[in-house]
């Protein structure tokens, strides 16, 4: 009988440690009153960026939203409303970075299994890589592209979160050169993320709808007093809703399974590192 390695120990206690979040999504199914998000806080003095988030050509969207960043140092809080999205399905969300700091436009199209659709790579060259991951707790490093169980999972949702970003982040916010973009599609209206489009190509255990981008728009600075968002009230009403963000039992089995894909990816990445 062989000895454990300090190598081996240290998988398994990493892989106790991925199986927690899906006893985490196991949780959805029960409607707990969870805290807000957002602390109460207030956003005075930060600099203000909005988005329009557009549904992504040929991705067979319907949905929109908007989102707002009010940035202060490396300290930003993001808001980010969707609407009309896929329901009971997890939505990766980030801010891209050093692309061209735009939305890519109908010609970024490649064949996806016989459809002419916009992949996540598809998409790069206009809006760059991630640079924030717009997750509803822990980690918010590209290291956390997918991790599924902690990004929002309803078709329309209100997040709401104050985070510390990377000096390139706020850089490139400030430059107006940071996109927003919420992933996962329903490109052919079946109620579900499946194959029609192929593998992604992040990780082929997952289906290309789920981590195609679906509402994308640039952060553009606002005038100081501008619109009004990110002031006291839109802070208290995006932290209001924030049950959205984990509401509906619905699919929660869907959800844990893509979680479990996602980990199982997530472990081989880390045991490539
Ligand atoms: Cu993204």
């Amino acid at each position: 009988m062989r000895h454990r390695t300090a190598a081996g120990l240290r998988l398994e206690q990493a892989m106790n440690k991925t199986l927690l979040p899906l006893v985490g999504i196991a949780a959805f199914a029960i409607p707990l009153a969870l805290p807000a998000v957002a602390s109460a806080q207030s956003s005075s003095g930060g600099a203000n960026y909005q988005a329009t988030l557009d549904p992504v050509a040929t991705n067979m969207v319907d949905g929109s939203g908007m989102a707002t960043v009010t940035l202060s140092g490396n300290q930003a809080t993001v808001s980010v409303t969707a609407n009309q999205l896929l329901d009971a399905s997890p939505h990766a969300q980030h801010i891209h970075i050093k692309g061209a700091g735009e939305c890519p436009k109908a010609d970024a199209a490649h064949d996806h299994n016989g459809h002419k659709a916009i992949s996540t790579a598809d998409g790069q060259p206009a809006y760059g890589p991630i640079g924030t991951s717009l997750t509803t707790k822990g980690d918010t490093s590209p290291n956390s592209a997918l991790a599924i169980d902690r990004f929002p999972s309803t078709g329309s949702f209100h997040y709401t979160r104050t985070m510390t970003v990377t000096p390139d982040v706020a850089a490139a916010v400030r430059a107006n050169n940071a996109v927003i973009v919420v992933h996962g599609i329903d490109y052919n209206h079946n109620g579900k993320y499946d194959s029609v489009l192929g593998a992604s190509e992040l990780d082929p255990k997952l289906p290309q709808e789920a981590t195609a981008p679906a509402i994308c728009g640039a952060l553009n600075s606002m005038p100081t007093g501008g619109a009004g968002t990110g002031d006291g009230a839109t802070q208290a009403a995006a932290g209001g809703n924030s049950s959205d963000l984990i509401a509906t039992g619905l699919g929660a089995a869907a959800v844990a399974a893509l979680a479990g894909t996602l980990i199982l990816r997530r472990r081989n990445a880390a045991a490539q590192r």
